[in-house]
């Protein structure tokens, strides 16, 4: 029987039907469609007018590319058409951006998203992706405090990721499994394809930028050594694969189990990732997946974001290897 589930039918099935997952349902929906824009863009990308840089840099003093821009601005006017979602957090905005339409009013839901992440790998045909985390507000009232926006990642209602590369596919959890839908471009709709994926016990990749290694703590750099003989937790050397892009990186070592590192150096003192819309979604996945993720110290997940374009260091992937670098940058919590 050929898959005919999509992403909201799941998500109904599988939580007790109540207003919040109806609401949950809704916003998933404005950003599967969010999905499907940006992935015939990118399907494209070569035909259309969309590579290159815009000529402008983001707050990350980072050059906006021409698709960072044209993603950040469809899920950011898809989401304002929902009337469950109060604000959005976008890599490409300094500040949060906040909905206040009157349909807006009873609005309690807040998405963080780095709408194209990876974007520079555009222009070479490698994949690319979008991150994001769906936050419940705590506060009562219309009012968005920074208490609402600025949670910790065991606080998140449903965390996610799309990859656009030979397929596009859309993976989600809400903290029960997580699942994979895959875009059939004849059909235009996300379909389950892979349900209930777990992070192999056996870890057998490394993915980090080995050019830094000048840069790294000599405990990091002694945890890649061992990683490339057999002293390492797994009784065997782990291979080495990296591509530059995080969802593509993580989306690979999910499937085949391993670990990403992406430590903090002299370049990047406080790591380069970021907390709200890098680190905490895909260490929300990896945890319903069966692993763990870290800054070197403690559960990326108990982080209380100090604002929102916070920089960390960030080790996702099987629990032994990243409690193993934890151990070794010897600043456990
Ligand atoms: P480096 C892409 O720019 C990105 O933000 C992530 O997608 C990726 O994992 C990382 O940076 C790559 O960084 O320093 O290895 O080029």
């Amino acid at each position: 029987m050929s898959p005919i589930t999509n992403l909201t039918g799941h998500l109904l099935q599988a939580h007790i039907f109540t207003a919040r997952s109806l609401e949950l349902a809704e916003i998933l929906n404005q950003i599967v469609v969010a999905a499907k824009f940006v992935s015939h863009k990118t399907n494209r990308a070569g035909l259309t007018d969309i590579l290159g840089d815009a000529g402008k840099t983001n707050v990350q003093q980072e050059e906006v590319q021409k698709l960072d821009e044209y993603a950040h601005d469809v899920f950011v006017r898809l989401l304002k058409q929902s009337p469950y979602v109060k604000a959005v957090g976008s890599e490409e905005e300094p500040e949060m951006i906040v909905f206040n339409e009157v349909y807006h009013d009873q609005a309690q839901y807040i998405v963080h998203l780095d709408p194209l992440d990876g974007s520079s790998n555009i222009d070479v045909n490698v994949s690319v992706g979008t991150n994001f985390v769906i936050f419940h507000k705590q506060s009562l009232g219309q009012k968005l405090l920074k208490s609402d926006y600025l949670q910790p990642g065991k606080n998140a209602v449903c965390a996610g990721y799309v990859v656009y590369g030979s397929s596009t596919m859309l993976v989600y959890s809400t903290g029960k499994g997580v699942h994979g839908f895959t875009l059939d471009p004849n059909i235009g709709e996300f379909l389950l394809s892979h349900e209930n994926m777990t992070l192999p016990e056996k870890s057998e990749i490394y993915s980090l930028n080995e050019s830094y290694q000048p840069k790294w703590d000599k405990n990091f750099a002694d945890f890649v050594a061992k990683m490339k003989t057999n002293q390492d937790i797994s009784g065997k050397p782990k291979t080495a694969r990296y591509i530059g892009s995080l969802v593509a990186d993580f989306h690979r070592n999910l499937l085949k189990g391993g670990i990403f590192l992406y430590p903090a150096d002299k370049k990047h003192p406080n790591g380069k990732l970021r907390l709200l819309y890098e680190g905490i979604p895909l260490a929300f996945l990896i945890k319903a997946a069966g692993g763990y993720a870290s800054d070197g110290k403690r559960d990326v997940l108990k982080i209380v974001p100090a604002d929102l374009h916070q920089r960390i260091p960030f080790f996702v992937g099987n629990r032994p290897d990243v409690e193993l670098v934890e151990q070794l940058l010897g600043n456990k919590h």
